[in-house]
């Protein structure tokens, strides 16, 4: 491949470690691009010579998690009617969730992210258990979450405000809070900065103010946005489609359509890190199986009696472990085992690569 090819995907996030995995395909005379869009059977994908429309026949096997998604670096042919999508490459990172409570059927939302970006909208009340459960899934994808908290100038008062960052804080250990106004501007060159390297995703419910975000990043109104009138959320949703963006300021944007709700699927090392501050107190519990419930020597109840874990957050760690322990019983295990090793040693890869070139944002 040329030198001039390689730096036109450059701003796409085209690295020598992407690079290098492309080298197979490269001496087939196929060409590498990043998956912009998806949608039945086809989809765009950004390459050297700009977009191109592609046929996803062979890479849509019946296991969904490895059906190619928004995010991912392809083989495309070089030419044909239709150019078909022959391959795509390990991915670092993927952010899956279950479609449904009632099948373990895991959906991939996007792929190859550094950063997920869960937006919450301060227009409506905080619903932390929401958060968990998306954080959980950021976690597990390998991704660094970020909470983004929408809509500031709705908020009445700055006290107001803080004291929901701090809920959100205590909800999130390990993971930046920030709350941003599309409408004035606050906030927003922080998010800037933290965009600015590597790939983001934008997740959330319908209405949580994504797409506006979005082109407040790229500085034009690319995505649409939901009518005024339908600040609420609850209308249809606005964007239908996961589209990835090269932001003005460096970094690439995923926008993805609102999620009502986030299934868990075999994220258990997710909820682990969400709840963190538990499972560092369960150590302290005198009982190695400890169920926090009524032991004696429990660390975890001891916690709340002192009033320094909220009895909400033990509540939602146990649902979230349960449900999470269904799917996993529910799911077949060889499938997980095989797609636990493909993220998780490519990404481990992938990642010590990435952060010996540019160190990684925190
Ligand atoms: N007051 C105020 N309104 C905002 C802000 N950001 C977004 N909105 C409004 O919130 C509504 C929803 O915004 P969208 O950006 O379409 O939300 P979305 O998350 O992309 O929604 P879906 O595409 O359906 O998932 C729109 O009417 C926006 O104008 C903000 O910072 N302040
Ligand atoms: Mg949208
Ligand atoms: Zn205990």
């Amino acid at each position: 491949m040329t030198s001039t090819s390689v730096s036109a995907l450059a701003p796409y996030g085209w690295d020598s470690a992407w690079a290098d995995a492309f080298t197979p395909y490269d001496a087939e005379g196929l060409l590498p691009g990043r998956v912009v869009r998806v949608d039945r059977g086809q989809c765009d994908v950004i390459t050297a010579d700009g977009v191109v429309r592609a046929d996803t026949a062979f890479v849509t096997p019946h296991d969904p998690l490895r059906v190619v998604c928004t995010g991912d670096w392809v083989a495309v042919e070089p030419a044909g009617n239709p150019r078909y999508v022959r391959e795509y490459l390990p991915r670092r990172t993927a952010f899956v969730r279950s479609t449904s409570s009632k099948r373990s059927e895991g959906q991939i939302l996007a792929a190859n992210v550094d950063h997920a970006i869960v937006a919450v909208s301060l227009a409506v009340e905080l619903d932390l258990g929401r958060i968990e459960r998306f954080l959980a899934l950021a976690w597990e994808s390998g991704a660094q979450p970020v909470v983004v908290l929408t809509k500031a100038d709705l908020v009445p008062d700055a006290v107001t405000l803080s004291h929901l960052v701090q809920d959100v804080e205590t909800t999130a250990p390990g993971v930046p809070v920030l709350a941003v106004s599309a409408v004035d501007g606050d906030g927003l060159d922080v998010l800037v900065a933290l965009v600015s390297g590597g790939t983001s995703v934008l997740l959330g419910q319908s209405g949580a103010g994504k797409s506006t975000l979005a082109n407040a990043l790229l500085g034009e109104d690319v995505m649409e946005v939901q009518a005024a009138r339908d600040v609420d959320g609850k209308g249809r949703h606005t964007t239908t489609t996961r589209n990835l963006l090269a932001l003005p300021g460096g970094g690439v944007l995923i926008d993805t359509p609102g999620l009502r709700g986030v299934g868990l699927w075999d994220a258990g090392a997710g909820v682990g890190q969400v709840f963190s501050e538990i499972e560092e107190l369960a150590e302290r519990c005198r009982f190695q199986d400890c169920a926090h419930e009524a032991e004696p020597g429990c660390a975890v109840l001891a916690a709340i009696d002192a009033g320094e874990l909220p009895v909400r957050r033990l509540e939602s760690y146990r649902k979230l472990v349960r449900e999470n322990q269904w799917i996993v019983a529910k799911t077949d295990a060889r499938v997980r085992a095989e797609l636990r090793r493909d993220w998780k040693r490519k990404g481990a890869e992938g990642r010590a690569a990435m952060e010996a070139k540019r160190g990684r944002w925190r």
